[in-house]
C-alpha cells in the first residue's frame, strides 16, 4: 500500500467495495427470495394433506379439490404479502447498505488521502527558519510525488533567496557600519563642548569645521570626550603654528617695523619689545620714528628711548630713513615706528609701501602687522588684505586683557597665513608682552581646559 499510486488505491478499494456490496446485496436478496418462497411453501403445505417437509426445495401443490377455494384465497393474500414485505426488506437493507457505505467511504477514503493532508501539514509548517526540516519524502505516493519534487525545489529555491538575502543584509550592514560610525564621531564632535566653546570664543564656524573635521579622521566612533579633547587641541596647537619673534641672523643692522592700524598699541608694543632685547638680551637697539603726523607720538617714543638709552630719529621720507639707519649701523636692531592709519586710506597704504620697500636691501628687515584682539572680524580681514599689500608680516595681538574671546587671534592667522609672534595683555612697559604662547591661548579658546 505504501509505493501504490492513489488511483490504484481508490480503483482497489472501490472494486473491493462494490464487491462486498454487491455480496450483501445477492446474498440478502437470495435469502430473502428463499425466506418468502419458503413462506409460499407453507402456505400450499397448510392445505395440502400430504406432509412434504423432507423436500423443501421443491413447491408440491397438492390441493384436495373441496379445499381449493381457501387455498386460492390464503396463497393470493400470502403472495401479496410476501411481495409488500420482500419489497420492504429490500428497501431497508439497501438503505443501510447505502449508508454503511457511506461510512466506509468516509473512512477509507480518509485513509487514502492521507497524504495529501501530510502534506498539507508540512506546507503549513514552512517558516524561514524550518525550510531545512520542511521537505517532503519523495516517491510516497505517484501522484503526490511531482508535487513533492516541485515542492522540495521550491524550499531550495526559498532557501537560496534567503541567504542571498541574508548575505546582503550582512553585507550591507558591514558597508553602513564605517559611515555610520563616521557619522555618530561627526555627531560627537558637533556635540563637544569643544565645539561649542570654539564658537562661543569667536572662532569662525569654517575654522571651527576645519578643526572638526580633521579631528574627526583620527577619532573613532565611541571615543571618548577626554580623546575628543585631546585631538582637537593638538589640532588646534597646529593651526597656530610655532611662534616666530625677532630673527638676530648676526648681520647688524635689522631693521624692525611695526605697522598697523592707530591706536592698536604698536608704539607701546615697540617699547616693550625693544626694551626686552636691550636689558635682557643686552642687544644694542635704536628708535625712528615715521609717524609724524602727530607731535605726541614722536614725543612718546623719545620718552621710551631715553628710558632705554637708545638712539632716536624722525624720518619723513625713505632716504632719511636709510641714513639714520646708516648712522646706527653698528647697532643690533633698529626699531621703526610707522603712523596708524585707516586700512581704508589708500595714500597713507602706499605711503607705508614705499617707505619699507625704500629701505636699502643691504639691510635685513622683519616686518611686524600689531592688531588688537579687541577689533571685529570682519575689519580684521580687511586690515589683514590690505597689508599683505604693503609687505610680508608676522602678527603681533595687543589688549588680550581687554577681551575675553580669543578667536580672532586664529581667524586671522589662518586667513591671513602669516606666522604669529607676540601678543600684549597690559598697558605696562616691558612687562605686558610675551611671545606668543600658543599653548595657553588654545587652552583658552577651549573654556580656560
Ligand atoms: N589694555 C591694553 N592697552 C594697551 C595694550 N597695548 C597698548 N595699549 C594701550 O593702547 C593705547 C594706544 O597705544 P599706542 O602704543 O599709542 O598705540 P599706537 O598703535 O602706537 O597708536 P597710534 O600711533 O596712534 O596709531 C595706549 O593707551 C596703550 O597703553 C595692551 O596690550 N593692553
Ligand atoms: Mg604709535
Amino acid at each position: 500500500m505504501k509505493k501504490m499510486s492513489l488511483q490504484w488505491r481508490l480503483t482497489i478499494i472501490t472494486t473491493l467495495f462494490i464487491a462486498v456490496i454487491c455480496g450483501c446485496l445477492t446474498l440478502f436478496l437470495y435469502k430473502n427470495g428463499v425466506y418468502y418462497i419458503d413462506l409460499l411453501q407453507d402456505t400450499v403445505d397448510a392445505q395440502s394433506d400430504e406432509d412434504n417437509s423432507e423436500e423443501a426445495d421443491e413447491i408440491y401443490i397438492n390441493i384436495p379439490d373441496d379445499k381449493w377455494d381457501d387455498f386460492a384465497d390464503d396463497f393470493s393474500i400470502q403472495v401479496y404479502n410476501n411481495k409488500a414485505d420482500y419489497k420492504k426488506r429490500s428497501l431497508l437493507f439497501s438503505t443501510l447498505l447505502a449508508l454503511l457505505g457511506g461510512v466506509a467511504t468516509y473512512f477509507l477514503s480518509g485513509h487514502v488521502l492521507k497524504p495529501l493532508r501530510n502534506f498539507s501539514d508540512k506546507i503549513e509548517e514552512v517558516q524561514a527558519q524550518n525550510l531545512a526540516d520542511s521537505r517532503i519524502e519523495e516517491n510516497e505516493v505517484k501522484e503526490l510525488n511531482r508535487l513533492s519534487v516541485s515542492y522540495n525545489r521550491m524550499l531550495e529555491r526559498l532557501s537560496e533567496a534567503f541567504e542571498v538575502q541574508r548575505q546582503f543584509t550582512a553585507n550591507a550592514a558591514h558597508e553602513f557600519r564605517t559611515p555610520l560610525s563616521l557619522m555618530q564621531v561627526q555627531l560627537d564632535l558637533y556635540n563637544s563642548t569643544e565645539h561649542r566653546t570654539l564658537l562661543e570664543n569667536d572662532v569662525n564656524e569654517k575654522y571651527v569645521n576645519q578643526i572638526m573635521d580633521e579631528a574627526e579622521k583620527v577619532l573613532h566612533n565611541g571615543s571618548s570626550v577626554d580623546s575628543i579633547l585631546s585631538n582637537v587641541y593638538q589640532k588646534l596647537i597646529l593651526k597656530f603654528d610655532q611662534p616666530q619673534t625677532i630673527e638676530l641672523t648676526g648681520k647688524k643692522p635689522k631693521v624692525i617695523f611695526f605697522i598697523g592700524p592707530t591706536g592698536v598699541g604698536k608704539t607701546t608694543t615697540l617699547a616693550k619689545i625693544a626694551s626686552r632685547y636691550k636689558v635682557d638680551k643686552e642687544k644694542k637697539v635704536a628708535f625712528l620714528t615715521a609717524d609724524t603726523y602727530r607731535i605726541a607720538a614722536t614725543e612718546q617714543l623719545r620718552i621710551y628711548a631715553n628710558i632705554l638709552d637708545a638712539p632716536m630719529s624722525i624720518i619723513y621720507t625713505p632716504e632719511e630713513m636709510n641714513d639714520a639707519i646708516a648712522r646706527v649701523s653698528e647697532y643690533d636692531l633698529v626699531f621703526v615706528d610707522t603712523a596708524g592709519f585707516s586700512h581704508r586710506n589708500e595714500a597713507q597704504c602706499q605711503d607705508m609701501k614705499k617707505l619699507i620697500d625704500g629701505l636699502d636691501e643691504a639691510y635685513e628687515k622683519e616686518v611686524y602687522l600689531v592688531l588688537s584682539a579687541t577689533t571685529k572680524y570682519k575689519d580684521l580681514l580687511e586690515i589683514a588684505d590690505t597689508y599683505k599689500e604693503i609687505a610680508n608680516y608676522k602678527l603681533i595681538f595687543t589688549k588680550l586683557d581687554e577681551t575675553i574671546t580669543y578667536g580672532n587671534i586664529l581667524n586671522i592667522k589662518l586667513y591671513s597665513g602669516a606666522k604669529l609672534s607676540y601678543m600684549t595683555s597690559g598697558q605696562n612697559v616691558p612687562d605686558d608682552i610675551e611671545v606668543f604662547d600658543t599653548q595657553k591661548i588654545v587652552k583658552q579658546l577651549l573654556g580656560g581646559r
